[in-house]
């Protein structure tokens, strides 16, 4: 099983502010422990973050044919981005989108996610662990 891994916009300044929401740990604790358990689960996988919606779009779309499953931040484009939302309708891989912050008990704006309309899954609020959640679930639903 191949699978992607997205994060959108300013998960590459995890760590750094508002610890008590997102935790104190960096995205580069978050690459570290996904490879980890991927090695260690026999999943290959390739991890991607962007700041650019554009560029998040062109990852989707070469994606096509590469990938089995994909797993999702969109981060703040979850809340505006239709174009994220039909990228992942027309590569139709299998993806499941991943909040590091339970999102359903915070502002209002943060509650429309444009990529729910296609996820087969949701994890909210469990932190790091909800990537691996995520990359799980994959696993079973492709199997
Ligand atoms: O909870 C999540 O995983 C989010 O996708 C994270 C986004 C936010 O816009 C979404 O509503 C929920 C934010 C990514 C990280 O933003 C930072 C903000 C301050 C300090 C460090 C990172």
């Amino acid at each position: 099983m191949k699978i992607l891994v997205i994060n959108g916009p300013n998960i590459n300044m995890l760590g750094i502010r508002e610890p008590a929401i997102y935790g104190a740990s960096t995205y580069a604790d978050l690459v570290a422990m996904i490879k980890e358990y991927c090695a260690s689960a026999d999943i290959e996988c390739e991890l991607f973050q962007s700041n650019h919606e554009g560029d998040i779009v062109d990852k989707i779309q070469d994606a096509y044919g590469k990938f089995d499953g994909i797993v999702i931040n969109p981060a703040a484009y979850t809340h505006t981005s239709v174009a994220i939302l039909d990228a992942l309708k027309s590569v139709a891989i299998p993806t499941v989108e991943v909040h590091i912050s339970k999102v359903s008990e915070r502002e209002s704006f943060r509650q429309i996610s444009y990529v729910s309309y296609y996820a087969v899954k949701t994890y909210q609020g469990l932190g790091f662990d909800g990537y691996i959640k995520a990359i799980e679930y994959l696993r079973e639903h492709l199997s």
